[in-house]
């Protein structure tokens, strides 16, 4: 195990990063703690039947109050950064306004306690707990709600800034737009074109705001986008599968890189869905085209893409193929897709350098009986995460000609926690959590991981 481990760590430049994910509604729980308002996921998740089991972030890992033991289990790992969510309704309510001094006292000691370990925090200003204050104005469907980002992003430079290493301003705008709006699968649960491409536009609007509001307090302050680039290649070989590929491309990665690192929507996007976008969205090409310093990737699994005439457009529809090995939530599991997902941006796009912000695998294995008693053999994890860390590697070796100018690469995640539609019964931590006695332990797949980065000396 720690071979394999040692061995791909001699792959990475010394620069190279290695951190773990996580994100507030995850993992924090304490909802009703020191003035927190509402989010979307607590009213999401109290409405039956829209979490598996009716779970809820309520209690979650306990992270807001077990903070302190989690960063030394991440220090005793020795992993070098950390990407960690700030919650906006823990900062502000009412999503404006006044700044709560206990919100904004847990992130200072997050983040102090990290620097004092010698890792690096990456702060993510939105990943999906937006205040439900701002659902009942209309969420993201409101383009007000991308000021109100702005303004939020300007105050969490100005009270943190001078102590995060990066900045990522929003998570995947593919899950707060199509997932949340489209698909009704995430908070707020529409399932309304017009009011996902409307979403599309202000979440892209939210991002440049907000570069800007960064930047005009801490110029020097590396800050980028994190989506979740979709891995599309057509589902079978004939030429109505190749170009629904091709639209579906457009629809769930050229509606957000389009726009942000060329300044433009893609031409077939705009012909056939134009109209569903707010009025005079051309006036704001200039204020969203914010490539920043670095773009953020998450990458899991691969899209096999087929016509589908008879749906909207993209008109297409993805499954999954049969003949490749699942994770335990079922997704195909393909490591040379991640490559292919970052060779199709490159062809398209001038991207700024790359960090990967996710990637990792759910396996629900648990402590393992007999000889392997205590462990948690999560096999599946660790082979997932050696081939997609394979694929990384090669990616660097390949030069920034072939390949890609990848700097860093966090694990998501480092517990096991809330997995939003799912709740809890989707484990992708590689720290056990027991949500009974809020005890952890460290998988095998962690302590592969440890190996690794401590391999690098
Ligand atoms: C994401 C999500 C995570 C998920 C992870 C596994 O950014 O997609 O940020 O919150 O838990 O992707 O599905």
């Amino acid at each position: 195990m720690s071979s394999s481990a040692e061995h791909l760590s001699k792959r990475f430049p010394k620069s190279f990063l290695f951190g773990t994910a996580t994100a507030s509604y995850q993992v924090e729980g304490a909802v009703h703690a020191d003035g927190r308002g509402a989010s979307i996921w607590d009213v999401f998740s109290a409405t039956p039947g829209k979490v598996k089991g009716g779970d809820t972030g309520e209690t979650a890992c306990d992270h807001y109050r077990l903070w302190e033991k989690d960063l030394d289990l991440m220090a005793g790992l020795g992993i070098q950064a950390y990407r960690f969510s700030i919650a906006w309704p823990r900062i502000l309510p009412s999503g404006m306004g006044r700044p709560l001094a206990e919100g904004l006292t847990f992130y200072d000691r997050l983040i102090d306690g990290l620097l004092a370990r010698g890792i690096q925090p990456f702060a993510t200003f939105y990943h999906w707990d937006l205040p439900q204050a701002l659902e009942d104005k209309g969420g993201w469907r409101n383009r007000d709600t991308a000021k109100a980002f702005a303004d939020y992003a300007e105050l969490l430079t100005l009270k943190f800034g001078d102590r995060l290493a990066a900045i990522c301003t929003l998570n995947e705008p593919w899950c707060v737009t199509y997932l949340s709006h489209l698909h009704g699968i995430h908070a707020p649960g529409l399932t309304d074109l017009g009011a996902a491409m409307r979403t599309v536009h202000h979440v892209n609007l939210a991002h440049g705001l907000a570069m800007q509001a960064i930047k005009s307090v801490k110029a020097d302050i590396p800050a980028g986008l994190v989506l979740n680039p979709q891995s599309i290649y057509p589902g079978e070989a004939s030429e109505r599968a190749e170009k629904a590929a091709l639209r579906a491309f457009d629809f769930n990665n050229g509606a957000f890189y389009g726009p942000v690192y060329s300044g433009a929507y893609p031409e077939e996007l705009v012909a056939e869905l134009g109209p569903l976008l707010p009025e005079a969205w051309q006036e704001d090409m200039a204020d969203i085209h914010q490539p920043g310093d670095f773009t953020g990737v998450n990458y899991y699994t691969p899209e096999h893409v087929f016509d589908a005439p008879d749906s909207h457009w993209p008109r297409a529809r993805a499954i999954r193929r049969n003949d490749l090995p699942k994770t335990d939530l079922g997704w195909d599991i393909m490591p040379d897709a991640f490559t292919h997902c970052l060779d199709e941006l490159k062809k398209r796009y001038a991207l700024p350098p790359i960090y990967i912000t996710e990637n990792g695998a759910c396996d629900n294995t648990e402590a393992g009986r007999g000889s392997n008693s205590g462990r948690i053999p999560d096999n599946l994890r660790l082979s997932y995460l050696e081939s997609h860390l394979d694929q990384v590697a090669s990616m660097i070796a390949d030069g920034q000609e072939k390949g890609h100018d990848i700097r860093g690469y966090f694990l998501w995640s480092l517990l096991d926690n809330f997995e939003w539609a799912e709740g809890y019964s989707a484990r992708f931590g590689i720290v056990h959590v027991d949500y009974a006695t809020q005890e952890r332990t460290v998988k095998d797949s962690g302590r592969w991981y440890e190996a690794l980065i401590k391999a690098r000396g």
